[in-house]
């Protein structure tokens, strides 16, 4: 497939944008944090400069790309999706109108499960094209980085194709993709008398095997009453943990389980859904410094009505991301723009604080922020230009505006 022109590769290249309006996303959107009538130059992919005035001489030889008075803000980051899948859930869907929860269905034999029926029969390359396809979609709205979980092969050879899908994307095109492994995503069919017995087989062999293939940025785990209980998500991030892998956990979705407590005691990067965080979960966040990723867009999906607690996450300055969860049965929508509006719709987030939840505080939610997630001195240049008023448009609009370049 082609990329799409209005991508720039910036790796061995010297580019030097004027006229801009810059959001650098480092702290905020208030006008002390923006600025106006800039400039920024790059070189081999990182950002070497930027300011207001007149650019140092030595940035007139590098080629010159006119900003049109635009506003250039941070690529967004995707901090939690599942990319890669097979089949639809439409059906499932439908059950729902009628009145049937998404617990009764997964219960019943559908939901995750489902997936995996259609995961499990995809050959690698049928996945591959799917998901290329679907990774065009985030890089058209300025998104340049990704992650992608597996969690829907639930064996080991599954889902190691899920992930070499998934690097495959990465490495393919100009999207990064972050992976993470999520094999206690549910208990697959010919486990469901010994649950136990599956979490020795993630342990012991699933998770050796795709960190010994280099698949695995992270480990996750979906802890609830549908998924797996504190114990078993314990003994899985243990293991991440002595295989030097970063741990982040589905946790506080449909119930309180008591999972971010011990995803912070184990330094999880994320704690991601959070719907039923209470203030002790809060204080162990603010101890191990995780990242609470907020998913409007499975709130909204399941008709939730349990808000996450923003005002005790602001309260402990705990970084919210906001990220789509992109998948079939819980959040089939491929729009960072709409979680933006969602979350400040749902959720009472300011534009700022959603803003940084798709940009900084994304990118700590993947342990990135040293090179990803803010337009500063020093980070890589992955850049987004968009024809907008002010950069808190991208909260409040839906549905009208697309980068107008991008620079990867
Ligand atoms: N929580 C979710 O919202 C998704 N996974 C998870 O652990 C749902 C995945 C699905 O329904 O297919
Ligand atoms: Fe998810």
């Amino acid at each position: 497939m082609q990329h799409p022109d209005f991508l720039i590769d910036s790796q061995d290249k010297s580019l030097f944008i004027h006229n801009v309006n810059i959001a650098p996303l480092s702290k905020g959107i208030t006008d002390d944090d923006l600025l106006y009538n800039a400039s920024i130059a790059i070189e081999n992919g990182d950002i070497v400069w930027l300011g207001k005035g007149k650019p140092p001489e030595q940035y007139s030889s590098f080629e010159q790309i006119d900003g049109s008075n635009q506003w250039l803000l941070p690529a967004f980051i995707d901090c939690h999706t599942h990319l890669v899948f097979a089949g639809s859930r439409a059906h499932e869907f439908e059950m729902r109108l009628t009145g049937k929860s998404y617990e009764e269905i997964a219960n019943a034999g559908g939901g995750i499960v489902s997936t995996v029926r259609a995961t499990r029969e995809a050959s690698e390359q049928e996945l591959y094209e799917l998901t290329t396809k679907r990774a065009f979609k985030w890089l058209a709205q300025g998104v340049a980085t990704i992650e992608i979980k597996s969690g829907y092969g639930l064996d080991i050879e599954s889902e190691l194709k899920m992930l070499r899908v998934a690097r495959r994307i990465g490495r393919d095109n100009a999207i990064d993709v972050a992976t993470t492994f999520l094999g206690a995503h549910a208990l697959p069919p010919e486990y469901k008398e010994n649950p136990d017995a599956y979490i020795d087989l993630v342990c012991e062999e699933m998770l050796p095997a795709a960190a010994q293939e280099e698949l695995v940025d992270a480990v996750d785990v979906f802890c609830e009453s549908i998924g797996f209980d504190l114990a078993q998500t314990k003994r899985v991030l243990s293991k991440a943990k002595s295989l030097n892998l970063e741990v982040k956990a589905h946790v506080e979705q449909l119930s309180n389980l008591g999972g971010s407590e011990l995803a912070a005691k184990l330094n999880a990067l994320s704690v991601d859904h959070v719907e039923y965080l209470d203030e002790a979960g809060v204080k162990a966040l603010a101890l191990s410094g995780t990242v609470a990723t907020l998913l409007p867009g499975a709130f909204y999906f399941l008709k939730e009505t349990q808000k996450p607690p923003v005002q005790l996450l602001r309260q402990y300055n705990i970084p919210m991301a906001i990220a789509t969860d992109f998948n079939p049965g819980s959040s089939p929508i491929a729009s960072v723009q709409l979680m933006l509006n969602m979350a400040c719709t749902f959720f009472a987030l300011t534009p700022e604080e959603a803003l940084l939840g798709v940009t900084k505080h994304a990118a700590q939610a993947l342990g990135k922020e040293h090179s990803i997630g803010t337009i500063e001195v020093g980070k890589r240049a992955k850049l987004a230009l968009w024809d907008i008023e002010h950069p808190r448009h991208l909260c409040y609009e839906f549905g009208i505006s697309q980068p107008e370049l991008m620079i990867v």
